[in-house]
């Protein structure tokens, strides 16, 4: 089974700054974590990050034929972008949505995600751990 891991804008940025919201770890330490956490259940794993909105379009559409599955954080564009929704609409992939932290204990703007609403399934405020649920949440969804 081969998942994309899709990155939105400023999480190249991790732990440099708000280290209190996201943590120590960097984004290298992010893709380590994912990459170890996909071999321990049998699946392969790509990565993509991106600050441009456009480019996170052409990568969910890229993905089509090619993924069983999508995990997605899209970071600031969780809450604005109707257009990632639309992308991950059309390609159907089975989507998980994750964000490090708890979208619903921050700021008003933040409990909406566009995101959601293409997805099967949001983990929101696991930290890392996040991604490693979505992924062995994929696995057990593409099984059936
Ligand atoms: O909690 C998450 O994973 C978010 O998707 C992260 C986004 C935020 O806009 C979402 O509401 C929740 C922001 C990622 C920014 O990452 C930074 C990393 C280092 C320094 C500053 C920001």
């Amino acid at each position: 089974m081969k998942i994309l891991v899709i990155n939105g804008p400023n999480l190249n940025l991790l732990g440099i700054r708000e280290k209190n919201i996201y943590g120590e770890n960097t984004y290298e330490d992010l893709l380590l974590f994912v990459r170890k956490s996909a071999a321990e259940l049998g699946l392969e794993v790509d990565f993509f990050q991106s600050n441009h909105e456009g480019a996170i379009i052409d990568a969910i559409q890229e993905a089509y034929g090619k993924y069983d599955g999508i995990v997605i954080n899209p970071a600031g564009y969780t809450h604005t972008s109707v257009a990632i929704l639309d992308a991950l609409k059309a390609v159907n992939i089975p989507t998980v949505e994750v964000h490090i932290s708890d979208i619903y204990q921050r700021e008003e703007f933040r409990k909406n995600s566009y995101v959601s609403l293409a997805a099967i399934k949001t983990i929101s405020g696991h930290g890392f751990k996040g991604y490693a649920e979505a992924l062995a949440f994929l696995k057990a969804h593409l099984k059936n």
